[in-house]
């Protein structure tokens, strides 16, 4: 019997290392760097499932994602948003982060995931919005 749950034990762990980190994403259907930065996603590990949406100011509305903090795409992770070109290492970390409703990437800063321009690096930060609306930043990637 011992023998048995040690197995059991053995098997949970497996299967939760093997788990596929899954994200939801929607975008436009013109929308060429979602698509860059889906790819930055899937060489991280990701499994993105891909929606193409009509009206995508409805869909940020409806994940409640500050207007103010507004992109292109909108991801959606353990139900947490995931708005712009947030690199995936930031991802991974708001997945910890049960306080957070979501984390963005404002605008599209040129050097960011999804919106590589040869060398150039705009400076830009990952802002996270805490389930009682207070903003923080997350990550600060500085010009280069
Ligand atoms: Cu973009």
């Amino acid at each position: 019997m011992r023998r048995l749950l040690l197995i059991a034990t053995l098997f949970a762990g497996f299967v939760q290392a093997a788990e596929p980190l899954t994200i939801d994403v929607h975008r436009d259907p013109s929308c060429g760097c979602c698509k860059a930065w889906i790819k930055h996603l899937e060489a991280n590990g990701f499994e993105v499932h891909d929606h193409v949406e009509q009206d995508m100011a409805a869909v940020k509305t409806r994940l409640g994602v500050p207007h103010r903090l507004g992109s292109c795409h909108t991801g959606v992770i353990d139900g947490k948003f995931v708005e712009g070109h947030v690199p995936a290492r930031d991802i991974l970390a708001l997945r910890q982060r049960d306080d957070l409703l979501g984390a963005a990437v404002p605008g599209m800063p040129a050097g960011s995931p999804g919106m590589e321009m040869g060398d150039r690096q705009q400076p830009y930060q990952v802002v996270g919005v805490t389930r009682e609306g207070q903003e923080q930043v997350l990550a600060d990637y500085p010009a280069r």
